[in-house]
Formats: C-alpha cells, sequence, structure tokens
C-alpha cells in the first residue's frame, strides 16, 4: 500500500502539488481520485469529491487534447505553445534544470559580482530589445556553480531601464534545450500571445508601453513557472514617472532563492521538490550570495539612496531593512504617489517590486537585509558604506 501510494504520489510533479493540498476539479483530480479508488486507498470524501468533478461541465476541448493532462501519457514537451494561464497549471516532466547547454563548461566558468547600479535610462524614448534565453553554468560564488537557465547569460537578466509612456520592443530568442518565455510585469498586453514559450530557433515579439513608474519584476512564464524562475529566468525592469524623482545614488536589489541538487561534474542543477516544499538553499540580493559584504555598495555622506527592490522568489518575500537606518520614504505603488514615511521594514511579496528611499546623514557600515533572518543567514545580506 504504501510504495501505491508513493508511486501515485510522485508520478511528477503535477501529481506532487496535488498531493500536498486539496487537488482542484481539474481533469488531473479526477484521474487521481479514480486511481486512488482503484488503488484501494480510503482517502476521506472520495467519493464526494468524485461526484463534485462528475457534475462540473466539461472542460475546454483544448484542455482535453492537451498531452498528458488527462491521459497519463508522459509528458515529452512543454504544454505552453501560447498561454500563460496554462504555464500556471499545466506541468510538465521536469525535476532538474541539467540540460546539456547548463552544464557545459561548468569547471572553469568565472565569477563576477553582479552590477546593482541602475544604469541611466535610454535617451530614446524607443527601446529595442532582442534578448536570447541561453542555458548556461553560472558561478554564483567561489565554490557553487549552477546550472542556470537565463536571459541574456546572465542571473538575473539585464537591467532594464526606461520612462512611462516609452516604446518597447521585445524578442526573445532561444539557445537552449528547453522552451521559454518572456513575462513582463511592467506590461499590459494580452499575455496568451505576448508571453507564449518559444522554442529554441524561434523568436517571439511583442511591443508595449509602461502604463505605471516602479520596480517591475519580469520573468520565464514557461511551465512549470517555479523551475524557471527558481533556475534563474528573472529580472528587473525599472519605470520612470514623468517627472523624475529627486537625483539620488540607485541601485537595484532583486532578490531570488536557489534550491540546489547535491554537486555534479562540478555542477549543482536546481531542485524541483526542494522547490515545491519552498525550503531554499540559498537566498540572494542579484543572484550571488552575500555578493555586496565581499564588495559594499558605497556612497556619500548627505546622499539620498534609493533602493529598487524586487522580489523574484519563486517563493519567499524580501522583508527589507537597513540596519541602523530608517527609510525616510517607501513608495508603495507607482512614485511620487503611494509614499510613506519613517519605515524600518517592509515586506515584498514576489513578484512584487517597490522603491525604498534613505538619506544618508550618518557615516558607518550599514547592513541591508532582509529581515526574515532565516532568509538572510543563506544570503540575503549586503553592506552600504556611506564615506
Ligand atoms: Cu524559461
Amino acid at each position: 500500500m504504501a510504495s501505491l501510494l508513493s508511486d501515485l504520489l510522485s508520478e511528477s510533479p503535477r501529481a506532487a502539488i496535488g498531493s500536498s493540498v486539496q487537488p482542484s476539479c481539474v481533469p488531473n483530480r479526477r484521474d487521481f481520485l479514480i486511481r486512488a479508488s482503484r488503488l484501494g486507498i480510503m482517502l476521506p470524501a472520495v467519493g464526494a469529491a468524485l461526484d463534485a468533478c462528475s457534475k462540473e461541465s466539461s472542460p475546454p476541448a483544448s484542455k482535453v487534447a492537451t498531452a498528458g493532462e488527462s491521459t497519463g501519457t508522459p509528458l515529452v514537451s512543454h504544454q505552453n505553445p501560447d498561454s500563460r494561464a496554462d504555464s500556471i497549471l499545466h506541468t510538465p516532466h521536469i525535476a532538474s534544470s541539467a540540460t546539456a547547454s547548463a552544464t557545459a563548461g561548468a569547471a572553469t566558468v568565472a565569477f563576477h559580482r553582479y552590477d546593482p547600479i541602475l544604469p541611466p535610462a535610454s535617451v530614446s524614448r524607443v527601446l529595442t530589445l532582442n534578448w536570447t534565453a541561453k542555458e548556461a553554468p553560472i558561478r554564483i560564488s567561489t565554490s557553487t556553480v549552477v546550472a542556470g537557465w537565463t536571459f541574456e547569460g546572465d542571473i538575473p537578466g539585464p537591467i532594464v531601464h526606461c520612462r512611462v509612456g516609452d516604446t518597447v520592443n521585445f524578442t526573445l530568442g532561444v539557445d537552449g534545450q528547453m522552451p521559454h518565455s518572456m513575462d513582463f510585469h511592467a506590461a499590459q498586453i494580452d499575455p496568451k500571445t505576448a508571453f507564449r514559450s518559444v522554442a529554441a530557433g524561434q523568436t517571439q515579439s511583442f511591443t508595449f508601453k509602461p502604463k505605471y513608474a516602479g520596480a517591475f519584476l519580469y520573468h520565464c512564464g514557461t511551465a512549470p513557472v517555479l523551475m524557471h524562475i527558481g533556475s534563474g529566468m528573472f529580472g528587473a525592469i525599472i519605470v520612470d514617472p514623468p517627472t523624475p524623482l529627486a537625483p539620488a545614488k540607485e541601485f537595484v536589489l532583486i532578490q531570488n532563492e536557489f534550491y540546489l541538487a547535491p554537486v555534479a561534474n562540478g555542477v549543482q542543477a536546481s531542485d524541483y521538490t526542494k522547490m515545491l516544499a519552498m525550503t531554499p538553499d540559498l537566498v540572494c540580493f542579484n543572484g550571488r550570495p552575500n555578493q555586496y559584504q565581499e564588495a559594499p555598495l558605497r556612497v556619500k555622506r548627505g546622499d539620498r539612496v534609493r533602493f529598487y527592490v524586487v522580489s523574484a522568489g519563486p517563493s519567499h518575500p524580501c522583508n527589507f531593512h537597513v540596519v541602523g537606518e530608517q527609510f525616510d520614504t517607501v513608495y508603495l505603488g507607482a512614485p511620487p504617489g503611494s509614499a510613506i514615511h519613517g519605515v524600518q521594514t517592509f515586506s515584498i511579496s514576489p513578484g512584487g517590486g517597490m522603491i525604498f528611499e534613505l538619506i544618508a546623514d550618518v557615516a558607518g557600515e550599514f547592513p541591508f537585509v532582509n529581515h526574515g533572518f532565516g532568509h538572510g543567514q543563506k544570503g540575503a545580506i549586503g553592506m552600504l558604506v556611506v564615506e
């Protein structure tokens, strides 16, 4: 019985999700319940649940026809050809990021610090971004190389900086074995077409104009999103308001978690089971644990310091705090509105971004942390030096 139940629950990442929470009435739930019933597993309320599923209307033909969804057929490809919703609801068989290109040359890849300084906004009001999703080994510390899935070969991807109303022309190509996609949180656009998955050798283009200012996440939305963000496919797009904010020293901090399998051939793949359990090995600002302790951010006494903090997750928030300082201003939404003042700590949800300002009146060394210290201890700590 135990082995049968174990087999049932470990069939796929999707089944694992369904087993850990009350499964919803999608086709696979009915399959789950039917198979559980055939196996003689006495699950409470199985009969009632089956009855409830039976009374529901049939799912759309497109869902029924999806490979592996209701037939139990092993999946051989991702199921997100054209829909962000599909990317969330359909989970194919994938449990490791260790593709050939994500591991090749891992032993020789060099470490580099991710530059946190906000790059200047483009002079042109039209940004043309031709990016490639690449699977590549990334050294995130002297001792750790991850089998990364990336935008433009780094974790995080490049920082995009534009203004409200700018035109962003974006094209994604794929150089790797997996399909990938792009979801800009700064865009208001039909995700089914714009954010569709792209296979190797194909491209996908779309255009948007940011409507609101702020610090926004971008990420791959291909199924399972958890795996693609968790393997490194995220970054920040910073959108300035029409009237510029006060001059400041500006930094971008993107928090993410890494969930890692044991070292194999000098590289650590993502561990999907750890992702589902939300038990990260490392929590980082800009993709490397503790990198700004070793090479701090530096400002002058009297500077206004502005942090654009984005929480990429995939699952944990960033409880942002600067030890020994107080935030003069935190923008809850689009600046300059929605400002609150005199703030010690504020939590940024996964998939969110906020802007924090302090006035560096006091010289010294000020750690900036995720004040959820289980995360800080895993690497989400850096140092701001006021000289
Ligand atoms: Cu991806």
